[in-house]
Formats: structure tokens, sequence, C-alpha cells
């Protein structure tokens, strides 16, 4: 596909801004694909023969960011088969917990396509932390634990936040506070995006 068939907003925040809740609401009132990428990689991870497996789930569990160049691969992959499957009348995508390093945001613009624009869900630490450890109770992931939600944290601040400071110097950061409770947060998620959703 040409970067000019396609749209893509990058959705970022912080280990349990609440991206993937907010993504799901927005897939359901308007036209976009949802792309996780930590989806993704976890799908990876989990199938059979992959050669990345053990590497995500290293990288996953110490809350690291896994090379650049399988992240972008399934992306691209995700994004094709989207087209492809529904013959091209999807093309508006929600980008989710990507890029989180500053080269992944420079190769998936300089390959793929420029993202539009960036969601970026701004939620304080002790919040997410909350949220995190209520929702470890019973999702089975791996990095809900306290010790992996620290190191995850970690990677935001340090190697996260530089490619959401990077977007923002360029006047392309729509930021939503997101420690209201989720119909709040859509809602005003809904008003910053009212020129984009339409
Ligand atoms: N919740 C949501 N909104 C709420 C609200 N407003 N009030 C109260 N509760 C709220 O929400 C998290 C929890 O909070 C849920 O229980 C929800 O009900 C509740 P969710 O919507 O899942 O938040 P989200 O921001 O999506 O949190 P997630 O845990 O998915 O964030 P991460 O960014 O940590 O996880 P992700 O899956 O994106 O990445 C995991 C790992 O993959 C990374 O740490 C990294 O190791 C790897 N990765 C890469 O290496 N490269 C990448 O490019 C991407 C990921
Ligand atoms: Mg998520």
């Amino acid at each position: 596909f040409s970067p000019s068939e396609v749209t893509v907003l990058f959705v970022l925040g912080g280990p349990g801004a609440g991206k993937g809740t907010q993504c799901a609401r927005l897939v359901n009132d308007y036209h976009f694909k949802h792309l996780s990428a930590g989806d993704l990689l976890r799908a990876e991870q989990n199938r059979p023969g992959s050669q990345y497996g053990q590497l995500i789930k290293d990288y996953i569990k110490d809350g690291l960011i896994v090379p650049m160049e399988v992240t972008v691969a399934l992306l691209e992959n995700a994004m094709r088969d989207t087209i492809t499957e529904s013959k091209g009348a999807t093309n508006k995508f929600l980008i989710d917990g990507f890029p989180r390093k500053m080269d992944q945001a420079l190769k998936f613009e300089e390959i793929v396509c420029p993202a539009k624009l960036v969601l970026f869900y701004d939620c304080p630490e002790a919040e997410m932390e909350r949220r995190l450890l209520e929702r470890g109770k019973t999702s089975g992931r791996a990095d809900d634990n306290a010790e992996s939600i620290r190191k995850r944290f970690r990677t935001f601040v340090e190697t996260s936040m530089p490619v959401v400071d990077h977007y923002e110097k360029e006047n392309r950061v729509v930021k939503v506070d997101a420690t209201a409770t989720p119909d709040k947060v859509y809602a005003t998620t809904q008003e910053k995006l009212k020129n984009v959703l339409g």
C-alpha cells in the first residue's frame, strides 16, 4: 500500500493509561482498525515456529522495547492484511502503544507512512500502577506484576516520553488527561479530536 492510501493516528501513554480502552471505543464509533503493538508482539510470541518468541517474552517481562525491526514488520503486515481483507475499505488505523522509542518513530514514518497526529493519554504513575495491579489479578499478562510494572514505568520515562516530546515540538500531539473515568476520558477524546473524527 502507499502512504497516501492510509491515515494513521499514534496512540501513546504510559502503561495502564487506558490506550486500549479508549481505542476500543473509537473503533466502535468511527471506522478505525485498532492495532496494538503489544498485542501483535504477544501474538507473535505465541505463534508456533516464530523465531522471536523467546526474545519477545524476555523483553516484555523486563518492560524493554523489542528491537524495532520486529515490531515495525508486524505492524506493516497487519496494516497490509487489513487493507487486503477489507478490499481497501479500511484504511484508518489507530496504532496503539507505538512508537515508544525514537528509532521506531523515525523508521515507521520513513518506510510505512507519517502519522496524522499523536493522541497522548496523560496519567499519573500512582493511578496507572493501581490499574495495572488490579488488572494483574486476572489478566494473565506476564508483565502485570509489581516488578515488571516498575520496569515498564522506567522505560516509559526514559525511552518513550522523548518520543512524545519530539512530536510535541512538531505540534502534532493531542494530549488528553486520562485520570478520570473511561466515559469522561472518552468524552474529552471526542472533543479534542472533533476536527479529525468528523
Ligand atoms: N482502565 C482503563 N481506563 C481506565 C480509567 N479511565 N479509569 C479506571 N480504570 C481504567 O487499561 C489498563 C487497565 O486500566 C484495564 O484494567 C482497564 O480496564 C483500566 P488499558 O486500556 O489496557 O491501558 P493501556 O494503556 O492499553 O495499558 P497496557 O498495559 O496495554 O500498556 P502498555 O503500554 O504497558 O502495554 P503494551 O501492550 O502496549 O506493551 C507491552 C510491552 O510490549 C511493552 O512493555 C514492551 O515490552 C513491548 N512493546 C515493545 O517492545 N514495542 C512496542 O512498540 C510496543 C510494546
Ligand atoms: Mg494496551
